[in-house]
C-alpha cells in the first residue's frame, strides 16, 4: 500500500481540499487590490502590476496579479533566479472561466475513458495511483501567451511578462496505459480532455473546456496524467487532483482537474481547438500583421527560450574580474542543444556550458565565464538552439494570438 502517497492518503480520509479556503477564492477575487503587498512594472507599456501577498489566494505565495476572476497570477521574476523547479506555491495560474470547483472530493473524484474503445472505463484516484506504476518527468508548464507584453504590435489577451512558464517534476500515469487499457479502435484518430469546471467569466457556460490532442502524441508515453508536481499534490489553483502534461507543448493542452478523456474519430471542434489557440501554418508559426488568407492550425509545440538568472538590467559588476554569468534554458518540443551567450549585444558567440540534464523537457541550467574586465556598458545576450535545430530569433515572430513569444534575451550590465 502506498501510504506515503499524499494524493490516496488525503483520500482515504475523504478530503476535500479547498474546504477551508472555499471562500477565499471569492474572497481573493474581491479583496485582491486590499491584499496588494506592492507592485512590480513589467519592462513594457504599462506593465505595472500588484504583487499579491503570500495567501492572497489559497496555496499560494506572492503572486503578480493579472486578473482576479478566472484568476491569471503571474510567478515574480526572482523565484525563477532561485530555483530551477518553480516552488508550487509560487507557480503561475491561468483560468479561461470562473466557475471552475473550489473544492474536489478525492473519494467520488472519477476518471472516465470512453469513445472510440473497446472496454469504456472509470477509475477512481485511489485505483489511478495504485493499478498503474508511477512515472516522473520533468517537463514546463508554459502558457501559449506567456511573454505577450513583449510583442510588437501588441495584441489582446493577458500582458504576461516572463512569468507564465513553471518547470516542475511531475508524478503521474502514461496516458498510453489508460488508452491500453481501454483498447483504441481502428478508427480512433484523436482523443479529447474534458475537465470538470463549466463556463463562466468571459464565457458562455456552454464553452466547456475542451482541449484535443492527436492519437500520436496522445499515445506516445510521454503525455500523463500527473497526481504530483514536486512531490506534493497539485496545488488546487493548478488543477488538483489530477491534470494532463503534454510535454514540450504549450500548457493550452495541460488540461487541469481533468475527469474525461474520449476518443474520438475527428479533430476537435469546440472553440478552444477550432477557434482559440491557433497559430499561423508556417515553419516558424508567424506572420505579418494584416496579412489575409493565413492558414491557421492547433497551437503545439514549445519553442527554444533562454534567460539570464545571475544578472539583470542594471546590474553593477566589478572591474577586472572574470564573472560566471548563469542562467536557465529549454529545447521546447525538443531536447535543448545549445545555449550562447554574446557579451556585445551579439557581435560574437560563445557556447555556454550546460548543467544536470532532467530530460528533455525541463529546465536547464547552464554558465559562462565572461571576462568583463574593462568599466563600460555591456549587452549581454543568450540564445538557446534545439535539438530539431530552432534557434531562438533576435525579434520574436507575430502572429494574432501573441503565441510563441521567443526573442532573444538580452540585458545591460554596467562594470565600473
Ligand atoms: N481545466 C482547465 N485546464 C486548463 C485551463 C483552463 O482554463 N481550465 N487553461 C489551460 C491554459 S491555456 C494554461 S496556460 C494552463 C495553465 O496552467 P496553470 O494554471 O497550472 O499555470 O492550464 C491549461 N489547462
Ligand atoms: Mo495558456
Amino acid at each position: 500500500m502506498q501510504t506515503d502517497n499524499p494524493l490516496l492518503a488525503s483520500g482515504r480520509r475523504g478530503m476535500m481540499i479547498g474546504a477551508a479556503s472555499l471562500g477565499a477564492l471569492t474572497i481573493a477575487a474581491r479583496n485582491a487590490a486590499a491584499a496588494e503587498s506592492g507592485s512590480v512594472t513589467l519592462p513594457f507599456a504599462k506593465g505595472k502590476r500588484e504583487v499579491l501577498a503570500a495567501g492572497t489566494f489559497p496555496q499560494k505565495g506572492e503572486m503578480i496579479l493579472q486578473r482576479t476572476r478566472a484568476p491569471l497570477l503571474e510567478t515574480p521574476w526572482p523565484v525563477f533566479q532561485h530555483h530551477l523547479f518553480t516552488p508550487n506555491d509560487q507557480a503561475y495560474v491561468r483560468w479561461h472561466m470562473a466557475d471552475f470547483p473550489t473544492s474536489i472530493d478525492t473519494g467520488t473524484y472519477k476518471i472516465r475513458v470512453s469513445g472510440k474503445v473497446k472496454k469504456p472505463f472509470e477509475i477512481s484516484l485511489e485505483e489511478l495511483v495504485k493499478a498503474f506504476p508511477a512515472k516522473r518527468m520533468a517537463a514546463i508548464n508554459q502558457c501559449s501567451g506567456n511573454s505577450r507584453g513583449f510583442i510588437d504590435p501588441r495584441v489582446p489577451g493577458a500582458q504576461w511578462g516572463n512569468g507564465a512558464m513553471y518547470n516542475a517534476m511531475w508524478t503521474g500515469v502514461p496516458l498510453s496505459r489508460l488508452l491500453e487499457r481501454a483498447g483504441i479502435e481502428s478508427s480512433g484518430t484523436h482523443v479529447a480532455f474534458r475537465s470538470l469546471e463549466q463556463g463562466g467569466g468571459l464565457y458562455p457556460p456552454s464553452a466547456t473546456f475542451e482541449k484535443v490532442l492527436p492519437i500520436k502524441r496522445a499515445n506516445d508515453g510521454e503525455v500523463m496524467i500527473a497526481y504530483q508536481m514536486n512531490g506534493e499534490n497539485l496545488p488546487l489553483l493548478n488543477g488538483y487532483p489530477i491534470r494532463l502534461i503534454v510535454p514540450g507543448w504549450y500548457s493550452t493542452y495541460w488540461v487541469k482537474m481533468l475527469t474525461e478523456i474520449e476518443v474520438m474519430d475527428h479533430p476537435g471542434t469546440g472553440f478552444w481547438m477550432a477557434v482559440a489557440y491557433k497559430i499561423p501554418d508556417t515553419p516558424t508559426g508567424e506572420m505579418t500583421p494584416g496579412q489575409k488568407g493565413v492558414k491557421m492550425v492547433p497551437i503545439n509545440k514549445m519553442k527554444p527560450r533562454s534567460f539570464f538568472t545571475s544578472v539583470e538590467n542594471g546590474t553593477k559588476l566589478p572591474r577586472g574580474k572574470t564573472t560566471t554569468l548563469t542562467g536557465f534554458a529549454f529545447g521546447g518540443g525538443s531536447a535543448l542543444k545549445t545555449v550562447q551567450v554574446s557579451l556585445n549585444g551579439g557581435k560574437t558567440w560563445r557556447t555556454a556550458m550546460l548543467g544536470k540534464n532532467y530530460g528533455a523537457y525541463g529546465f536547464r541550467q547552464w554558465h559562462i565565464k565572461a571576462a568583463l574586465g574593462k568599466p563600460g556598458t555591456y549587452r549581454l545576450m543568450v540564445k538557446a538552439t534545439n535539438a530539431a535545430g530552432h534557434v531562438q530569433p533576435p525579434v520574436a515572430g507575430w502572429n494574432p494570438g501573441g503565441f510563441m513569444y521567443n526573442g532573444i534575451e538580452h540585458v545591460d550590465v554596467t562594470v565600473a
